[in-house]
């Protein structure tokens, strides 16, 4: 498989962990989301959103979004299974990475804060104000979720799609500078999570294109 990536962007850091987590081998085609190559046609013909991920299969098929990418591999590949067996825990673990990927990405990603500076004449401090109310609305939920559900990671002791999604947003709050002192679980998790080997080789340092 071929995932196109960039390492910064945190929806394919989310790929890269599940991945990594089952096994999965692949080649990393780097796509330059500062230079503008998602928006290329050689990229755009393989993802016309112009949005990092996408995983080329074996079969030549691309798939794109990363929560779709993130189902498939749980569907086609081996274990570890990432969404807990019962119903209702799976429900769970689905809702925090819906909070995260649907919730709180969207609002904050490249393109949205591009437009604010560009097009509403929004200054760095009022970017880094937008940015950090949006995650700490976000992270003040979840912290108090977590407290019920936590072990390890967000849901006992291993890995879910919880997981994989939480860490690149913790990464990108630390980033950006975000305060980080009322979120000790999200913390303890992020920190722990880190000290896999998956994770570890997902982070953005390691990538070839850092
Ligand atoms: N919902 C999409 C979000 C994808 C997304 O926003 N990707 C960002 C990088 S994290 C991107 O490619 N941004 C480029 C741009 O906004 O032009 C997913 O989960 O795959």
């Amino acid at each position: 498989m071929k995932l196109y990536s960039y390492y910064r962007s945190s929806a394919a850091y989310r790929v890269r962990i599940a991945l990594n987590l089952k096994g999965m081998p692949y080649d990393y085609v780097p796509v330059n989301l500062l230079t503008g190559e998602q928006k290329g046609v050689a990229y755009t013909t393989r993802n016309p959103q112009g949005l990092l991920p996408a995983l080329e299969l074996e079969s030549g098929e691309t798939l794109a979004q990363s929560l779709a990418i993130l189902e498939w591999l749980e569907e086609s590949c081996p274990p570890p299974a990432l969404l807990p067996h019962d119903p209702l825990l799976r429900a769970r673990v689905r809702s925090l990475a819906y909070h995260i990927a649907c919730d709180i990405h969207p609002l904050n990603n490249l393109s949205v804060t591009g437009y604010l500076r560009d097009h509403l004449g929004a200054g760095e401090d009022e970017v880094h104000q937008w940015y950090c109310a949006w995650v700490d609305r976000g992270f003040s939920a979840i912290e108090q979720g977590l407290a019920q559900t936590m072990g390890d990671c967000c849901f006992g002791d291993q890995p879910t799609l919880a997981d994989v999604c939480l860490v690149p947003q913790v990464y990108n709050a630390y980033r950006f500078k975000v305060p980080m002192e009322n979120y000790s679980n999200i913390r303890q998790v992020y920190q722990h999570c880190n000290s896999l080997e998956a994770f570890e080789r997902a982070a953005p340092e390691a990538q070839p294109d850092a």
